[in-house]
C-alpha cells in the first residue's frame, strides 16, 4: 500500500487525479461506494469518513464523487451533496445511491431525523451527475416510525435502486430487516406497502443479511447482494422477479480484515463486471477511516459470482 504521505504528495502535483491501486482514493478516506454506468463513464458516489485516527464512531457530514472513463484513472469531482442540504436531517452522511431516469440524477441518502428518532432515508436530485444536488422533497422519503420490521431506530439505512425493464421502479433498504418499496415513476414517491423481504440463507452468522444491499439484473436475473454477519462478509442471493422469492447461493468477500464493515456495488462497464467495496488499507485506516477499493471479476458460466480476494498494492 503506497503510503499516506506519498500519496498526499502526488496529490498536490496532481490535483484532482485519484489513483489506480486499490484502494482507488488514497487522499481521503471514503466508504459505502455506489457506482453508475452513464453515458461511457462511471461515476462512483462514496461516503466520507472524517473521523480522527483515534476515533471510535462515525465522522461523516457529506458526500463525495469521482468519475472515470477507464476504472484506472480517477477524477475528484468534489463534493455535491451534505447533510446541511436535508432541512429535516442532522448528521451522520451514510450511504446512498444515485441512479439517471429521464435525464435527472436522484441521489437517495440516509441521515439521521432531526425529529423522528433515528435513521431516514431522502432523496436529492440534480440535471448532473456531479450536481448541484437539492432536495427533491423538503422531508424525508422513509422514516423510522414507518418501518416496525427490525424494532431497532437504524434499520432505515442504505437505499439501493433498480430500475426494471418495464420502467417499474424498487428501492431496497435496511439493517437486521431488508425491505422494499415500488417507486413511483417521479422517483421521488411511492405506491403500495413496505415489504420486508425474506431471504434463505444456507445458515445464521456469517451470511445473515446485516445491511448494504445491493440490486443489479443481468441476463434477467435479479441478483441482490448485501453486508452479511459481523465483521461484515459481502454475501448475495438471486430471484426470477425483483421481489422474490430469493435463493442464497454464497459469499462474494469474505471480512476485509481491516474494517468490520464492507458495503458493495457491482456494475458492468465496458463489457467488464466490477466489485466495487471499502475496507480499511489505507495507512492508519480502520472502522471510522475506509477506503473505497475495486475488484474485476468474470461471472461464473452459470451465472453465479465467484468469491473475490482483496488485491492492494
Ligand atoms: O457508513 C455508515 C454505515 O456503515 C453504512 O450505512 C453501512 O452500510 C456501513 O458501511
Amino acid at each position: 500500500v503506497r503510503p499516506l504521505s506519498m500519496a498526499l504528495v502526488m496529490l498536490w502535483t496532481s490535483a484532482a487525479t485519484c489513483f489506480a491501486d486499490n484502494p482507488v482514493v488514497r487522499n481521503t478516506y471514503t466508504a459505502d461506494p455506489a457506482a453508475m454506468v452513464y453515458n461511457h463513464m462511471v461515476y462512483l458516489y462514496t461516503g466520507h469518513d472524517e473521523a480522527s485516527a483515534t476515533g471510535t464512531g462515525y465522522v461523516m457530514r457529506d458526500w463525495k464523487v469521482y468519475s472515470s472513463t477507464d476504472m484506472v484513472n480517477w477524477t475528484d469531482r468534489g463534493t455535491p451533496l451534505a447533510v446541511s442540504a436535508f432541512s429535516w436531517a442532522k448528521g451522520d452522511a451514510w450511504a446512498g445511491q444515485v441512479i439517471e431516469r429521464n435525464g435527472k440524477f436522484y441521489w437517495y441518502i440516509c441521515a439521521e431525523h432531526k425529529t423522528i428518532p433515528g435513521k431516514a432515508i431522502g432523496v436529492a436530485v440534480s440535471d448532473s451527475p456531479t450536481g448541484p444536488f437539492r432536495d427533491a422533497l423538503g422531508r424525508a422519503l422513509i422514516t423510522n416510525d414507518m418501518t416496525k420490521f427490525s424494532g431497532i431506530s437504524w434499520d432505515d439505512i442504505d437505499p439501493s435502486v433498480m430500475i426494471d425493464d418495464n420502467g417499474q421502479a424498487y428501492l431496497y433498504w435496511g439493517n437486521t430487516a431488508l425491505m422494499y418499496v415500488k417507486l413511483n415513476s417521479d422517483m421521488i414517491s411511492y405506491s403500495g406497502s413496505i415489504n420486508n423481504v425474506p431471504l434463505t440463507q444456507a445458515s445464521f452468522g456469517p451470511t445473515q443479511f446485516t445491511e448494504a444491499p445491493w440490486i443489479h439484473k443481468r441476463n434477467g436475473l435479479y441478483y441482490l447482494s448485501y453486508a452479511s454477519g459481523w465483521p461484515e462478509a459481502i454475501s448475495y442471493s438471486t430471484s426470477t422477479s425483483p421481489t422474490g422469492p430469493w435463493t442464497y447461493r454464497g459469499v462474494i468477500m469474505a471480512p476485509t480484515g481491516t474494517s468490520g464493515t464492507n458495503h458493495q456495488s457491482i456494475i458492468e462497464f465496458k463489457g467488464q463486471p466490477y466489485f466495487i467495496y471499502h475496507n480499511g488499507a489505507l495507512p492508519t485506516g480502520g472502522d471510522y477511516r475506509r477506503s473505497v477499493a475495486i475488484e474485476k471479476f468474470n461471472y461464473n458460466a452459470d451465472g453465479t459470482i465467484p468469491t473475490l480476494e482483496q488485491t492492494s498494492t
